[in-house]
């Protein structure tokens, strides 16, 4: 079993051995491939993801999610199997997930526009057959959602350059933008096979378990991926401070650094303020004493103020409009100014 903790190996020549094992299309090849003494059980084999699209009319973001495997031509025509399954009984894959596509792809020669560049295998096809056969399997999580694929593979001379691991089985995935959090971190599975006895249908063993997304951002607003630039994105880029004095940014709050110098301060926030409106169709920036950041500064922004007045806080929608974590009447002068601005 693979441990969904465990970091994964890098490179290995044992890897490609066990990779070479799982798309095989029959042959000797593959049986030799799986013999399980040449498998190392620490062994595990990356997944690839990398953010691709947003189609802005279905709504859903796109990733490409690719696996190194092997290849080789089968000995007559065969139909080449494979599919990936999401989620477990608890944490199950969100309805907008699906697999657009699947193509075997070469790391270093592809150009990563097609969807097949490995003409032996072009022409996978969603298949109800496979994907019931992929949830029938022994080893497949109870509670996964299933996508089979099935393409008719006639042999073929092998790229000359294929025998050093530069295959990739290649996953196009999609899902709503909103279940981002269901999908990144879950636990993801890979089968491959064929309708050769000698080389069915199976999960793949060794791959790693967990698929780790890279984030996506529609707007350099909208930190929460919610499609909207509102006070919870402004709060999450006050929250790291207090930020008046500036903040160095880091991996995981460089995406606040809106200008880019590596400090956070009240530069990005102007950044924000205009990025924001700008999003929303607002003619102007928002301006600092907006508290519900409605376009306007009026008495409800005031009060806003007046209630936390001498409070710590570090939320904009209560009063701090100058990142200093304190609500006082440097915000109020900032409210008022603005206000006849
Ligand atoms: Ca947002
Ligand atoms: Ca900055
Ligand atoms: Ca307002
Ligand atoms: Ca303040």
């Amino acid at each position: 079993m693979l441990s969904r903790n465990r970091s994964a190996a890098s490179w290995h020549p044992f890897a490609l051995i066990t990779a070479c094992a799982v798309l095989v299309c029959g042959g000797a090849f593959a049986i030799a491939c799986t013999s399980p003494a040449i498998t190392p059980p620490e062994i595990e084999i990356e997944i690839e993801p990398e953010f691709e699209s947003y189609d802005s009319v279905l709504n859903r973001v796109i990733y490409k999610i690719e696996v190194e495997v092997g290849v080789a031509s089968p000995a007559q025509q065969t139909q080449c199997q494979c599919g990936l399954g999401l989620g477990t009984a608890g944490a199950t894959a969100p309805a907008s997930f699906s697999v657009l596509s699947v193509a075997v792809r070469n790391r270093f020669t592809s150009n990563s526009d097609l969807d097949y560049d490995l003409p032996a295998f072009a022409g996978f096809a969603a298949s109800n057959a496979v994907t019931n056969s992929i949830k029938s399997l022994g080893n497949f999580n109870t509670g996964a959602t299933a996508s089979g694929f099935a393409a008719t593979v006639n042999p073929f001379v092998p790229p000359v350059d294929t025998a050093d691991q530069k295959l990739l089985l290649s996953f196009r995935v999609s899902f709503a933008p909103e279940d981002f959090n269901a999908v990144n971190g879950n636990v993801m599975q890979f089968a491959a096979g064929s309708n050769d006895p000698t080389h069915s249908l199976g999960i793949l063993n060794n791959y790693k378990s967990q698929l780790i997304l890279p984030p996506f951002q529609l707007s350099t607003c909208d930190f929460n991926f919610d499609q909207v630039c509102d006070i919870a994105d402004l709060n999450a880029l006050l929250a790291i401070g207090p930020i008046k004095a500036g903040v160095s940014s880091t991996d995981q709050t460089q995406v606040f650094d809106l200008d880019g110098d590596d400090v956070i301060n009240n530069q990005d926030v102007d950044e924000w303020l205009s990025a924001a409106a700008n999003d929303e169709g607002a003619a102007d920036a928002y301006k600092r004493g907006d508290a519900d950041l409605n376009g306007q500064i009026d008495f409800n922004d005031f009060l806003a103020w007046l209630l936390h007045f001498r409070q710590q806080t570090l939320l904009w929608n209560e009063g701090d409009f100058d990142g200093s974590g304190v609500v006082d009447f440097t915000d109020l002068i900032i409210l008022v100014i603005n206000l006849n601005s």
